[in-house]
Parts: structure tokens; C-alpha cells; sequence
């Protein structure tokens, strides 16, 4: 294929209701929205890059700067045999896996379209629907139970609360008081340290499923260390920036779950190879949610197909997250069942009027 024009946009969209972490608390999300054109058929991708680096060090000024003066005339200078080489192209350019994920989703798109096929059939996934849990921000605690309630309610089939120094003991009695038996996990996102074994070793007692990235945001040796200390198992996310970054994990034994997001590591090209790696060892897999736009939700529903995403992941209803999405058509699950978008590549396509309503900067870059 060849790749005629790249445009790259920015919208913002509020969210449903603020979403605190430890890292800080969102109202609304800037999404960046990358879009290729070939041969008169349009691919869509989305980077999960903030407007500033608190999750991991990329942010949208930086990726734009990259996309649009690197990867983007990089990859429109020769021809696509497969997306599955895309990424390759662009080594010479270190780091910024999300900068390069947004492109490279849009050229997976664009071909599994052009293909007439659904993007699942080119990465193996045969399900037609994926488990799915809910990741809930920090809220005071009878507020937490009852939304807790709520998504058993609704049939979520496990619970993630993100949880901080000061916000994790009481509020998982409180949870597990109504709720002794439900699979529930906790995200720290990096707010503890091994100085913290006191309250470490009390979240070690609810009987949770996994503990993810309770340690600094780019360790992994503490992670290792801590491993030996819990019995609750380790589940690395913001660590995990490459397949040779997991299997350094794995060989560390720095985490037992691996929470796969497509932009931390990559691309889909990445994913594929951190399946296989996964599969190869027994590792069970989840694909995480960066609270994306219809866009970037259903490429994850996609890639969760894959026969190794064996636990539920992030990818709730995306009502939940938006009141309006960008899509034409907004995934939602029922008892925790999230079907995948039929229809050839991702399956959804954009609201224009809409997308154009919320777009704050828009640019195309031309071969
Ligand atoms: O750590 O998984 C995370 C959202 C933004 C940044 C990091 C994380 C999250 C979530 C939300 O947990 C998952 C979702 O609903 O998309
Ligand atoms: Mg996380």
C-alpha cells in the first residue's frame, strides 16, 4: 500500500465524571487522532500521549513533533508490504512508543480495510466478544462501594481500584466488607516504595487478584524484590515499554500478570510479540485502557481477541467515559461481555461533524 496523506489531529473531550490516580486527577481527555489515507481508503489510529508526561514521559507537543517530522514522511516514502513492518522503519528514532503506535494502529486499520477484513482476523483473534472488568478512580469511600455495587450490578467481571498512600486500607475493608468474594485488583501506579512495606504488606490480606505497578513507573528490580515479599501477585503496566522489557520483567520475576497497553509498547507489531512471548510461558495477559476515544477503544478490543489476553481487561462500556464519543458506533458491554465492532478493520468510524465540533488543532502532512 501506499500511503498518500497522514493528517493529525487533536480533540477534547470531557469526561463523564473526573478521574483521579495517584499521578493526579483528569476532567477530560486530548486525544490525538491519526488518520491515513491510500488509495481512497481512510485507517485510524489514536495516540494515549498526554498534554504532559505524568504516566509515562511522552506528551502531545512531542509526539506531534515526531510524526510530523519523522515518522509520518518516513513511512510515506516507500510502500507498505504489511503493517507488521512499520514500526521497524522508524528504530533509528529511539523511544516515543506511543508517537509511533498512533501511526502505526492507522496503517493496521487502513489495511485490514482495504482487506475487507475485521483488524482481529489479521492478529489471529478468533473471538467474536472479550471479558471485561472496570478500572475505578479514587473516590471517598461510600461513594466507591456504591459504584463498586454498580458494576457488579452491571456484571463487570472484575473490579480495579486505584489506590495511593492514605487511600488503600480502609477503603478495601470498606469494598471487601460488601464484597468478600468478588475478583478485585488495585492500581498504584507507581505511589509506593519498598520503605512502604508496613502498608504493603496490609494490602497483601484482601484476597485481591493482583497488585499492579505498585513501585516507580520505570523499575523493575524493586518490583522483583517486592514479589518475594507478597503472596499477592505482581502485575506490571507503566514498566512494560517494549517485548524485551517484558521478558526482562519475566526473567526477573518483576511481575506474574502482564497488563499489555498497545501504545506503552509500541504498536501492534509489539503486541504480537509480547503475546507470543507470554503464551510461550504460561503468562496470563490483559490489555489495559488509557480511557481512550472510540477510536483506541476499539483497536484494543480488537487486539484482546488474541487467545493470550486470558483475564478481563480495562475496556469497559465507553458510555462510562464519555457522554459522546467520536465514533459513529460506541462499544458497550453487557454482563461483562464486550462484543468486538464487526465490520472490516476496527469496525467503527468517526461522527465527522462531531470529531469536528471537538478538534482543537488539525494538520495533514502530504507525501
Ligand atoms: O494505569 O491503567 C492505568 C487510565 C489512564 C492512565 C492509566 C491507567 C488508566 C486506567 C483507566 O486505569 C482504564 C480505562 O478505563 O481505560
Ligand atoms: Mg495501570
Amino acid at each position: 500500500m501506499r500511503i498518500d496523506e497522514v493528517e493529525l489531529r487533536i480533540v477534547h473531550l470531557p469526561y463523564v465524571s473526573p478521574f483521579r490516580t495517584s499521578f493526579g486527577e483528569e476532567v477530560g481527555k486530548h486525544a490525538l487522532i491519526v488518520t491515513v489515507r491510500s488509495d481512497g481508503v481512510e485507517g485510524y489510529g489514536e495516540g494515549v500521549m498526554d498534554p504532559f508526561p505524568h504516566y509515562r514521559e511522552e506528551c502531545i507537543p512531542g509526539a506531534l513533533h515526531l510524526l510530523r517530522g519523522a515518522f509520518a514522511p518516513e513511512l510515506m516514502s516507500r510502500d507498505v508490504a504489511h503493517p507488521s513492518e512499520v514500526t521497524a522503519r522508524w528504530v533509528e528514532w529511539r523511544g516515543n512508543p506511543m508517537a509511533k503506535t498512533a501511526l502505526e494502529l492507522a496503517v493496521w486499520d487502513c489495511f485490514a480495510r482495504q482487506q475487507g477484513v475485521p483488524l482481529r482476523t489479521l492478529l489471529g483473534g478468533e473471538r467474536t466478544e472479550i471479558p471485561v472488568g472496570a478500572s475505578l478512580g479514587m473516590n471517598p469511600i461510600p461513594q466507591t462501594v456504591a459504584s463498586v455495587a454498580r458494576h457488579v450490578e452491571q456484571g463487570y467481571q472484575r473490579v480495579k481500584l486505584k489506590i495511593e498512600p492514605g487511600w488503600d486500607v480502609d477503603m478495601l475493608a470498606a469494598v471487601r466488607a460488601d464484597f468478600p468474594d468478588i475478583e478485585l485488583t488495585v492500581d498504584a501506579n507507581s505511589a509506593y516504595t519498598l520503605e512502604m512495606m508496613d502498608l504493603l504488606h496490609q494490602i497483601d490480606q484482601f484476597g485481591l487478584h493482583y497488585i499492579e505497578q505498585p513501585l516507580h513507573w520505570d523499575d523493575m528490580l524493586d518490583h522483583a524484590h517486592l514479589a518475594t515479599m507478597l503472596t499477592t501477585e505482581l502485575c506490571l503496566d507503566e514498566s512494560l515499554t517494549s517485548p524485551a522489557r517484558v521478558k526482562a520483567a519475566l526473567d526477573l520475576k518483576a511481575c506474574t500478570v502482564v497488563n499489555v497497553k498497545v501504545g506503552r509498547v509500541g504498536g501492534l507489531q509489539s503486541v504480537r510479540e509480547i503475546h507470543d512471548l507470554c503464551v510461550a510461558r504460561n503468562v496470563p495477559m490483559w490489555c489495559g485502557g488509557m480511557l481512550e476515544t472510540g477510536i483506541g477503544r476499539a483497536h484494543n478490543i480488537h487486539l484482546a481477541t488474541m487467545p493470550g489476553f486470558v483475564f478481563p481487561g480495562d475496556t469497559a462500556s465507553a458510555s462510562r467515559t464519555y457522554s459522546r464519543d467520536i465514533t459513529e458506533q460506541q462499544p458497550e458491554a453487557t454482563n461483562g461481555i464486550m462484543p468486538v465492532p464487526a465490520g472490516p478493520g476496527i469496525g467503527v468510524t468517526l461522527d465527522r461533524a462531531f470529531v469536528d465540533q471537538v478538534t482543537e488543532s488539525v494538520e495533514v502532512v502530504r507525501r
